[in-house]
């Protein structure tokens, strides 16, 4: 009996002490997650997504060899980027696991509550068609209005071109053998192009590079995965600088370049992966301009740089997100007409490790209380949210935000593919219309494309099919590319 009692107790023991301490798990996570980004709460992704996704991802990142040796594809694609000393003990993993895993929600709430939307009314859909110069489906990565020249710049990574366009949408000119296009800036005489690498793909090679449209001079080359370039003024010379975002995979850079006779010259401002827009503004009027910029991967958040001379900065985490956000695009407007700049962001990237419907994708304000700390005053829910854009589209003298997904929900809420949030005393109307059918809106534009003093859209369609919750339109398979959306108000 005696030594029954005391197997017993033994075994209890030895079950104990297999059993991960979950309570530990959660102190393991709230100290090592947040050495790189902000705390993910295991209420953000459901069980499976954890357990299969995310878990597996984040233990290749931090070197746990027994997560390693049994990852599968897709994670094991990315395999470059494992920790090659594990961050923590293979007992303090489990117990880490454990936490988010016994914590998790078997699923995410539902936010599919728009079931009849209003439309929208200021807009005329115009579909423009992109030429097919390798009789590919278009896999529009970037549009862009170029006001000066009264048209508009599409590059189509499916056919490797850049297609010039008329305000009317007829084709001015097309060239083909192109890498794939990320970003056109427009703040000089000649659009600068940016260009990824080969396609966007992740993967760490450094084939980004920027070239000017006119002379198709290559002016940066060797960046990796650059997305986004600013021309501002840093040092107060009077020529501006040139600021990149480098996405990178591992490493990335921002970085501004300064012009050294007929040579640019690098100044890595930060090596963090994922930024992938930057904005100018004066935030602390000191007649310097500042630098606001979103990283998007890891450590998600938006940075302040305040510029202090001779390429200097100091640098304020402004807004921070859990990495598993996605963030995607942010714009600065004073919405709320207090005579201070606010920051309208997105968050709707679904293309990792988690694809999963998530609550808290969509448009988010965040008002600024007069000394550039932020709170949250609104929040539009929107699947896949891509990017966002602020401006007064309706001419009544407020801000009204423009928002597209390529993540919709297509069987659920398939008008979220294209979101208007009408201003209207001091709250936001949402409005759709019906152009869901018309394609997978990945990059979009505003400007006065036809000179007639109102703001258009621009819109471009990326069909990538991959992504299991959601769905496929399987009109996409048919989409021309391109849709004006030609403002009425003039
Ligand atoms: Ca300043
Ligand atoms: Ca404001
Ligand atoms: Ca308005
Ligand atoms: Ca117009």
């Amino acid at each position: 009996m005696l030594i029954r009692i005391f197997s017993f107790i033994v075994l209890s023991y030895l079950v104990m002490c297999c059993k991960p301490d979950v309570k530990r798990g959660e102190q393991l996570a709230r100290l090592h997650c947040q050495s790189c980004h902000q705390f993910p709460e295991p209420s953000l992704l459901p069980h499976n997504v954890w357990e299969y996704g995310t878990l597996p991802y984040m233990a290749m990142m931090m070197g746990i060899e027994s997560e390693i040796k049994v990852l599968k594809d897709p994670i094991r694609n990315y395999i470059s980027l494992r920790g090659h000393s594990p961050m923590v003990s293979e007992e303090e993993w489990a117990e880490i696991k454990a936490y988010y895993l016994t914590n998790a929600p078997a699923q995410l709430p539902d936010t599919n509550s728009t079931k009849d939307w209003r439309l929208v009314n200021l807009f005329k859909p115009e579909v423009i068609e992109i030429p097919k110069i390798k009789g590919l489906l278009p896999n529009v990565t970037s549009v862009r209005i170029v006001e000066k020249s009264s048209g508009f710049l599409v590059g189509d990574q499916a056919n490797q071109s850049i297609v010039a366009f008329d305000s009317q949408g007829k084709v001015r000119e097309i060239r083909g053998n192109q890498l794939a296009l990320a970003h056109v800036n427009t703040q000089s005489e000649s659009p600068l192009l940016t260009f990824i690498g080969t396609s966007t793909q992740a993967n760490p090679n450094m084939l980004g590079r920027v070239s000017s449209w006119d002379g198709q001079h290559v002016l940066l080359d060797q960046l990796q995965r650059p997305v986004n370039l600013l021309q501002v003024d840093l040092v107060g010379d009077k020529s501006p600088e040139w600021v990149t975002c480098e996405f990178g995979l591992q490493k990335g850079a921002l970085a501004f370049w300064e012009k050294s006779g007929k040579r640019w010259i690098k100044h890595v401002i930060s090596e963090q992966a994922g930024a992938i827009q930057v904005m100018q503004a004066d935030i602390n009027q000191d007649s310097r301009m500042d630098l606001i910029v979103l990283f998007a991967q890891g450590n998600e958040s938006i940075v302040t740089y305040f510029n202090q001379g001779n390429g200097r900065f100091s640098t304020v985490e402004t807004l921070r997100f859990p990495p598993v956000y996605g963030s995607t695009s942010f714009d600065l407007a004073d919405i709320d007409k207090d005579g201070d700049i606010d920051i309208i962001y997105s968050a709707g990237d679904n293309a990792d490790f988690s694809t999963v419907l998530k609550p808290y994708h969509g448009i988010y304000i965040f008002e600024n209380q007069g000394n550039w700390k932020f709170v949250k005053s609104h929040f539009s829910p929107m699947n896949g949210s891509n990017k966002v854009l602020v401006r007064d589209f309706d001419q009544d003298d407020d801000m009204d935000i423009v928002a597209i997904s390529l993540f919709p929900n297509v069987a659920k809420s398939p008008m979220e593919g294209f979101c208007y949030l009408e201003q209207v005393n001091r709250r936001f109307k949402l409005k759709s219309m019906p152009i869901n059918h018309l394609g997978r809106w990945c990059s979009m534009d505003a400007g006065d494309l036809d000179h007639d003093g109102d703001l258009d859209l621009i819109l471009g369609s990326l069909p990538v099919q991959e992504f299991p919750q959601g769905g496929f339109d399987p009109a996409w398979k048919t989409a021309k590319g391109i849709l004006i959306l030609r403002n009425k108000k003039r």
